[in-house]
């Protein structure tokens, strides 16, 4: 056997044994909202080697790295029997995106791909590329896998480029075996982001769609829908009722779309989303949340204005450069909750939080006021109140005179 290859071998695996336990750190201090943590979660260099490398010294004696993994991102994200499991949106060098399960301990380091990846059956007109997941454990028993199914626009023949997105549906009762189900038949020349909702809504189900004229255009439509269908085996939503509309000058100016299913609370469903708009560098993606009704998860009951989470430091850069995405939280016995995001489509993030401080941010952070005038406004009435909490604090010897 080669001594190259034995060396590159050892080392292959001593590394990566490293970063399965190197230790993540919150970040502190932090907004009070959320933390962050240090180290990205999952990125390519946790993809296990013998999905990358031929390892067979005879066919590879220089240990190449002939099927090399581009990015580990956007990941939808469920509690299952005690672990935190990511269904990661895995890019291979080839471009072709599918879907891994990686799972841990505790939420925030550890990360360990299953043996596979997920084998997703196909329906009679094949995908060509399948990404970002949004796992829903639904109130009749199975586990629903939505994701976006991407093939060539055969209308448009001779632009190589030219793409139709789609909403294709799979379910599970073990992440590992799916039943592929026909994708989601609604009215909008294309759909991403479609999100179930984990209940049923007078016996049918409800969906959270993101109605789009193009394949990266929303155009004149958009905005985060809703819709009902009698069944998840022949999805189909005739009528979409936009919820939360792409608005002029805000962080959803160009698209938005639901991120991971939406989280139960004693106050209101909180909704996770992300909001894009335009730059001269191009779209920047942000986080952002709401809160619907308990009794009517489609109606808007409290938005808070801005963004929730944004690219910060080294999350700013990537193959998609200034993007965060989130299709994955999990919420934990203790309403702890865990927001899994990808940074620029490269990584795969956590921040942590808890119901409580979501709420707490939800229903008294102010809204988007819309204007520079009125948003002065309303930092200016925060700076008086503040005043006098200030001389209080000074009076009180809290704070230096
Ligand atoms: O590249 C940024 C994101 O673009 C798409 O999201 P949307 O449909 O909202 O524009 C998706 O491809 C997503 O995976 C990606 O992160």
């Amino acid at each position: 056997m080669d001594a190259i290859y034995i060396e590159r071998l050892q080392t292959l695996f001593r590394e990566q044994e490293a970063l399965f336990n190197r230790a993540n750190e919150p970040i502190r201090p932090d907004n009070g909202i959320f933390t962050r943590w240090k180290h990205p979660v999952v990125t390519a260099r946790h993809v296990p080697i013998s999905w990358r490398y031929d390892l067979d010294p005879h066919s590879n004696p220089r240990l190449m790295e002939r099927m090399g993994i581009n990015a580990t991102f956007n990941a939808g994200a469920i509690q299952w029997e005690g672990k935190y499991l990511v269904m990661l949106r895995v890019e291979g060098n080839d471009r072709k995106s599918f879907f891994a399960v990686a799972e841990s301990p505790n939420g925030v380091d550890q990360f360990r791909f299953w043996p596979y990846p997920v084998t997703m059956p196909e329906t009679a007109d094949p995908d060509t590329n399948v990404y970002d997941m949004r796992l829903t454990a639904h109130e009749d028993g199975w586990v629903y896998g939505l994701f976006c199914t991407e093939r060539k626009d055969l209308s448009r023949p001779h632009d190589s480029t030219a793409a139709v997105a789609n909403c294709g549906i799979a379910r599970t009762r073990d992440l590992v075996h799916w039943e592929r189900l026909p994708d989601l038949v609604s009215y909008s020349g294309q759909q991403r982001n479609v999100v179930l909702h984990p209940e049923f809504i007078d016996g049918q189900y409800g969906l959270y769609t993101r109605p789009q004229d193009g394949f990266i255009e929303v155009g004149s439509g958009g905005g985060i829908g809703w819709g009902l269908t009698e069944s998840m085996e022949q999805a189909r939503v005739d009528q979409e009722e936009i919820i939360d509309a792409k608005v002029y000058h805000t962080i959803k100016e160009v698209k938005n779309g639901q991120g991971p299913p939406p989280i139960k609370t004693a106050e209101g469903w909180l909704h996770l989303a992300h909001g894009v708009r335009n730059t001269a560098a191009g779209l920047r993606y942000t986080l952002y949340l709401f809160l619907t009704a308990l009794d009517e998860p489609w109606r808007i009951t409290h938005r808070p204005g801005g963004y929730l989470i944004a690219p910060q430091g080294a999350e700013r850069t990537g193959d998609v450069s200034n993007v965060t995405f989130s299709n994955g939280w999990i919420r934990n016995d203790h309403d702890e909750i865990f927001i899994y995001y990808g940074s620029s489509d490269t990584r795969l993030h956590v921040a942590t939080t808890d119901v409580d401080r979501l709420l707490d941010y939800v229903k008294n952070s102010p809204v988007d006021e819309l204007n520079s005038a009125a948003s002065v406004k309303q930092r200016v009435a925060l700076i008086q109140h503040n005043e006098s909490i200030l001389n209080k604090l000074s009076a009180d010897g809290i704070l230096p005179a």
